[in-house]
């Protein structure tokens, strides 16, 4: 039998342990913790992974700030907001919502912003700190994908470990969680890529594979061995006209396929992507609470 791992159940029991924590923050006479988002433009998924943001702040009651602007935001101005939420006080970490319009450097942004309140860890000092198995802030999906991988108690160690995909904010990152030291962890891992040599031949040795692609339903049943354990990171919007919104969301693994062989799986939506969330909230208290700098 198939194991779903239930990221809105899990996201949920982690918003419960925050909410409680934001309870005894406020008894004790504090502010609570305080994330800001810089939400560029008028991308219609960003909008929604936004509002996912704002409204999980409320959910475990930190204060939450948006600050909206025009796609035309120079990336001068960009900075001036950047350079002005690293010297604000009661802001205790904060984001720039991805993708950036065209004519904004994303890198020279994230090089911007105070490594001490970079709860998304984008910036090359949490990276590197990371890598290095430092104190820092961890990017929130792959930070996600580990806590899942903790809590349901799946075994990492002596692990094959496959992940596709070796994007800066997941695929490395994973990569260098799962194969460091701890638990999770202790995993042998294979990054695979656009230019991998017949891909299926190291996926289909995965005991545990995290497909980071961005292509829908990309992994098939056919690239995976019996009993594998799928982490699937996807979240594409797919044309859908039966749907009233005109689409919906699919990860970059066949679900039903791959489904038949997995021990484990993660679906989407409800997997992954809630953690992601959550694992923001979790470094945002991190940041308030001073726990890494
Ligand atoms: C779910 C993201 C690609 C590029 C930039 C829950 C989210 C998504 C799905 C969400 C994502 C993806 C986010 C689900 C934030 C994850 O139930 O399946 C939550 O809000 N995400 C982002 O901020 O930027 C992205 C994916």
């Amino acid at each position: 039998m198939t194991q779903i791992l239930d990221g809105r159940a899990l996201a949920k029991q982690i918003r419960a342990e925050i909410a409680e924590e934001v309870k005894v923050i406020e008894a004790a006479g504090n502010r609570k913790p305080h994330l800001a988002t810089v939400l560029i433009g008028d991308d219609a998924p960003s909008q929604a992974y936004v509002r996912n943001k704002m409204r999980s702040c409320e959910k475990v009651g930190f204060d939450a700030t948006l600050i909206k602007k025009p796609v035309e935001t120079t990336e001068s101005e960009l900075l001036e907001i950047v350079s002005g939420l690293n010297n604000n006080d009661a802001i205790d970490g904060f984001i720039v919502q991805l993708p950036l319009p065209n004519h904004i450097d994303e890198d020279r942004i994230t090089l911007a912003i105070a490594p001490e309140k970079d709860v998304d860890g984008f910036h090359p000092v949490n990276f590197g700190r990371m890598a290095q198995g430092l104190p820092c802030y961890k990017p929130a999906t792959p930070f996600g994908v580990m806590e899942m991988l903790r809590r349901y108690e799946i075994p990492t160690e002596g692990k094959e470990v496959v992940v596709v995909g070796r994007s800066n904010i997941v695929g490395t990152p994973m990569s260098l969680l799962l194969s460091r030291k701890g638990n999770p962890g202790n995993a042998t891992v294979t990054l695979c890529h656009s230019r991998t040599a017949d891909l299926t031949a190291h996926t289909r040795r995965a005991d545990i594979l995290v497909a980071a692609i961005g292509r829908p339903s990309f992994v098939t049943a056919d690239m995976v061995k019996e009993g594998v354990i799928v982490i699937d990171v996807g979240v594409n919007r797919v044309d859908d006209a039966s749907r009233e919104r005109g689409y919906r969301l699919e990860g970059d693994v066949d679900y039903q396929g791959v489904f038949e062989k997995a021990s484990y799986i993660t679906p989407v939506p409800g997997g992954v992507g809630q953690l992601t969330v959550v694992s923001l909230l979790l470094n945002t208290l991190k940041a308030y609470k001073k726990e890494v700098y």
